[in-house]
């Protein structure tokens, strides 16, 4: 009997994969029916590192990296993708560049659609077309949220920042986990992953929803326009934020959705929800965590932010002032104590490639706007005036310093409401993990902690 075919049939007591049809190639897969083949095999393989090379070393930890937020200390398994601190990120392996040629993009598009990044983040491998479309339908149909949370976002104060409403939101869901249900009935360790990959898409499919809801009520006529079941993912998003009569906007959000994605897993809102996930906790509870980690202005805010000091910049020296004006308005920033938003990186070196990817959109779609314009500007400054400050260890731009100029150009100004769509697209990203961290059986996170006075008495010894 081909492998494949007993292992649907040894998972068929899953009630989730009662309905999986017969393939007869990884090409006519669905995105669980590939799961279903590659978890064992990953099992397998990571036992065997296990037996083989357990004992050995990764690295040392010196005083430093303790008191140093943990730099560079390599602690933590994340499989969807790899930090490189020159080169930037990649996907299983793929570039930004080789991600936007391979993936497939929407009819009559040209940006990877987040869906396709998703199945390559799950499984290592680039979907087919098909695969893609029958993704995109399933998320459309998961997309309804329960009343009460549409009443429970509706009752919240317009002055609740967005993020924190997305939270909110995000754990009220949890009110339907599939995962927290079969937990409390018993389920057994091998359909924990299960539970998690059903949870992970019902919520990733309802994230536009709920963001809809959120930027409808705060910012526009509280009416949330419906999701299109035949649509994909970026577009609908697009819609509910009632942008979607815009070709280029449509396919911004698809490009945006994809480079959000997964930065590996040691940034504050992959670590959270791989942390919290730890303890059990389903994946609404642990993605709401990772959110309000992404809301730090250190991290995700970070988009909310630039925008904003770029406009009080502009607003203070005008859109045509000259280097010197501007390089003065940067050293009152940072003479002032605060730091430049969009630039420098905690493992990055280099311009961050969702930087330029971003740049290459604007060069090809909003060459002239004169916010973008003056983004290209800082480009040329910031990085040498932080370099001439002398602290911060990278000058470069990171992926905030370009998103806020491409999304106020077609007309999503509120900046509050950046960072929710930052949160959207990470969901994909730490979520395709957490259901590896239960394919896995990754245990409960606990580190060792020492006091000040355990240190001093190791490095006496
Ligand atoms: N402007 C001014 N000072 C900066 C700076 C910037 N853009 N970037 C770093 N520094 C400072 C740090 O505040 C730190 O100062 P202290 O020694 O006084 O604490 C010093 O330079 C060394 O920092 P570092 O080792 O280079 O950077 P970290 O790893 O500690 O922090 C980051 C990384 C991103 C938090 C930092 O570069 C920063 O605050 N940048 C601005 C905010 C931002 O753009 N965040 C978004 C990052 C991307 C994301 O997660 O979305």
């Amino acid at each position: 009997m081909p492998r494949f075919v007993s292992l649907i049939k040894a998972s068929s007591a899953r009630p989730f994969l009662t309905g999986s049809r017969f393939y007869s190639s990884p090409a006519s897969a669905t995105l669980k029916e590939r799961l279903v083949q590659l978890i064992p095999e990953k099992q397998a393989e990571i036992k065997q590192i296990k037996a083989e090379h357990g004992s050995k070393p990764l690295g040392t930890v010196t005083v430093d990296m303790v008191y140093g937020g943990m730099r560079g200390i390599k602690g933590l398994i994340w499989e969807g993708s790899v930090l490189d601190p020159e080169e930037g990120i990649r996907f299983r392996g793929l570039s930004i560049p080789e991600c936007q040629a391979k993936l497939p993009a929407a009819e009559g598009g040209s940006e990877p659609l987040p869906e396709s990044l998703f199945w390559l983040l799950v499984t290592g491998e680039v979907p087919t077309p098909e695969q893609v479309r029958v993704l995109s339908k399933d998320w459309a149909s998961r997309s309804a949220i329960p009343k009460f949370v549409e009443d429970l976002i509706d009752s919240l104060p317009k002055t609740l920042h967005p993020m924190s409403q997305f939270s909110i939101a995000v754990t009220a869901l949890q009110h339907d986990s599939k995962f927290a249900q079969a937990y409390q009935k018993g389920m057994p360790k091998t359909q924990y992953w299960d539970y998690t990959f059903e949870d992970s898409m019902d919520v990733i499919a309802k994230l536009p929803s709920v963001a809809g809801r959120i930027y409808q009520n705060v910012f526009k006529n509280g009416k949330v326009p419906n999701i299109n079941p035949d649509a994909d993912y970026g577009h609908n998003l697009a819609h509910v934020l009632g942008f979607s009569e815009n070709k280029d906007f449509v396919e911004l959000m698809r490009l945006y959705l994809t480079i959000h994605t997964d930065h590996e897993g040691g940034n504050v809102s992959a670590h959270t929800t791989h942390l919290v996930g730890s303890a059990l906790s389903d994946p609404y509870l642990s993605l709401a965590a990772g959110l309000n980690g992404l809301a730090g202005p250190l991290h995700g805010l970070a988009n909310q932010e630039v925008l904003r000091w770029t406009l009080k910049l502009r607003d203070a020296v005008g859109v045509n002032a000259s280097d010197e004006t501007i390089k003065d308005y940067i050293w009152s920033t940072l003479k002032s104590g605060q730091v430049v938003p969009g630039f420098g990186h905690a493992v990055l070196r280099k311009t961050d490639p969702r930087y330029s990817c971003q740049r290459e959109f604007a060069l090809k779609h909003l060459p002239s706007d004169p916010m973008f314009q003056l983004v290209s500007k800082l480009y040329n400054i910031v990085p040498g005036i932080l370099t001439e400050h002398g602290k911060t260890k990278n000058p470069w731009p990171n992926v905030d310093a370009h998103s806020g100029v491409l999304l106020q150009h077609y007309g999503l100004v509120e900046q509050d409401f950046y960072t929710v769509l930052f949160g959207v697209s990470r969901a994909i990203g730490v979520l395709s993990q957490l259901i590896w961290d239960r394919a896995l059986g990754m245990p409960l996170e606990r580190p060792k902690s020492l006091s000040t006075q355990d240190i001093l008495k190791i490095v006496k010894k």
